[in-house]
This record gives C-alpha cells, structure tokens and sequence, in this order.
C-alpha cells in the first residue's frame, strides 16, 4: 500500500461507516412508517487530484501530513439531500443529537447564500475511526441540502470545472438567478408539502396493497382482496 492509500484509508472507512449510519436513519423512519426527512446519501473521499489542487490553492505541501488533515477538511465528504427545505434542521437536530460524531463547525448557507448562488448547509465533524493501531480522529464535511440545491451546486460545479472558477459575466449572472429560481422551486414545493407527503405515503401503500406477493410476504394473505 502506497503512502497516500494508508493516509486515505481512515477517510474511506469513516465515509462508509457515515453512509450506513444516516441511510439507517432514513431506514428507521420508513419502518416507523413516518416520512424520512432524509431522501439519499451520497459520499466519496477526495480525489487526489483535488487534494493536489486545494494544497496549491492553500500554500500546503502535497504529501500526507498531520498539517493536511488538519487544514482539507473534506477529505472525507457526505452529502444528506433532503426533498424539503423544512427537513433540513430536522436533519441538522438529529446530527447534533448523536454521541458517535462530535460537531466542530457549522456553515449556513442557506441563511447565508454564497456570492455564487450555492445554498447547502455544512458541518465539519470530528469522526472516530477505528483502526489497527487503535482509535483515529478525523475530520469530515457533511453537507446538507435540498433536491433542487443538489441540482443546482452539481451543475455549477461541472461548469466550474470546465470555465475553471472563472466564469464569463453572462454565465455566472444565469447561474446566479438559476439558483434564485431552484429556491422558488424549494419554496413552491413546501407550500404544499403536506399535499405531497399524503399522495407519498397513499402511493407506497397504494402500491403493497395491490402487490399479491408483497401482501403474502407480510402474511396478510388474500383476505380483504375484492
Ligand atoms: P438506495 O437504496 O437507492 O438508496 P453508494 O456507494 O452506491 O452507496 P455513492 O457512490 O456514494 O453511493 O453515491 P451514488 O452512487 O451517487 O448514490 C448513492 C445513492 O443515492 C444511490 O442509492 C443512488 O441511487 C442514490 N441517488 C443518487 N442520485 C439520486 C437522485 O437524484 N435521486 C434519488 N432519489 N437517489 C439518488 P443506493 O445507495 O445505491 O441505494
Ligand atoms: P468538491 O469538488 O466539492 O469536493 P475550502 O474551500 O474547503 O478550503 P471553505 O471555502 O470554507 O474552504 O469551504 P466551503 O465553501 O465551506 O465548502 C467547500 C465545499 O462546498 C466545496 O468543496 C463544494 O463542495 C461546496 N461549495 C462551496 N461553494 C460552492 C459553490 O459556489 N458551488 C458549488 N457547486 N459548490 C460549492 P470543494 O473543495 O470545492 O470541492
């Protein structure tokens, strides 16, 4: 194993262990038959050429370091997307609740929407990773938005890659109010979000009800079939 998979390891090992933990979440509050404020998940560890471009964008030395860890806090990245801009804090309560993470920082914005238009809300946490050699605390970055915020920041991220940061004037104004338009689109949606919720909840049993063998599966025979 070369120098940077071993620095890597820890990062990947947290990433995946923060994946299973919060789809457990979403997992608790489908079979508690409550609507999960979660919808996915999604994670990766920092390419390495990221991790080149930051050093250099930071004035770091590109080599596994304790300085590195300490200074790219994303090494490990988690990112929580959310249907609803109302899930969000429920989402944030529940990370704050939990004793297997230790908080560091919190970023909003949301409240705070970065000149570019991207809105996600971004905690940095301390993770405990278990390890041959014993426990290792590292950081990683959780970010938490919405559907129409993830479409957003994904596409802008892809044309940022392609102008390299340096958008012309008419793109980045277009970015800008797409990004107005994605949190109308939030905004819309939450007005009728209970509607939402109802047909959600109608269609899944909807769905099962109407299944012979899903109903089999859950040992409810045939009864009650017209
Ligand atoms: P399930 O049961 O569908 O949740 P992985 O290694 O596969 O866990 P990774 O590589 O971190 O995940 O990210 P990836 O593959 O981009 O997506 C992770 C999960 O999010 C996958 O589900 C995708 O199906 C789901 N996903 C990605 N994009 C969307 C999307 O736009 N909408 C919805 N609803 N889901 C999406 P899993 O983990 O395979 O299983
Ligand atoms: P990637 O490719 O997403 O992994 P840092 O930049 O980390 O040294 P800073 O400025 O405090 O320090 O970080 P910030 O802005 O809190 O969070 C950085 C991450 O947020 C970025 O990671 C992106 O994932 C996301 N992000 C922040 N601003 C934008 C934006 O304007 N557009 C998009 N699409 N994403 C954004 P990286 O490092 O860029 O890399």
């Amino acid at each position: 194993m070369g120098q940077w998979d071993r620095f890597l390891q820890p990062y990947k090992q947290a990433v995946d262990e923060l994946k299973i933990k919060l789809k457990g979440i979403r997992a608790q509050f489908e079979k508690s038959n409550r609507t999960s404020p979660i919808e996915f998940v999604t994670g990766r560890v920092k390419p390495l050429a990221s991790i080149y471009d930051k050093t250099l964008e930071k004035g770091l030395v590109f080599e596994p370091s304790d300085t590195l860890a300490h200074e790219l806090q994303d090494i490990a990245g988690v990112r929580i997307m959310c249907q609803f801009v109302d899930d969000i804090p429920v989402v944030i309560d529940l990370l704050r609740q939990r004793n297997d993470l230790h908080i560091i920082e919190e970023k909003d914005y949301i409240t705070n929407v970065k000149k570019s238009g991207y809105r996600s809300y971004h905690m940095i946490i301390e993770y405990p990773v278990g390890t041959i050699q014993g426990e290792k605390k590292i950081l990683a970055e959780i970010q938490i938005r919405t559907l129409a915020m993830n479409f957003w920041a994904s596409i802008e991220h892809s044309l940022n890659y392609k102008y390299k940061g340096l958008f012309p004037d008419e793109i980045k104004k277009r970015l800008q109010s797409a990004a107005e338009a994605a949190f109308m689109l939030d905004e819309e949606m939450s007005e009728i979000r209970e509607e939402i919720r109802e047909a959600q909840a109608y269609f899944t049993e909807y769905k099962e009800a109407n299944n012979p063998e899903v109903r089999q599966s859950q040992g409810k025979g045939d009864e009650g079939k017209r």
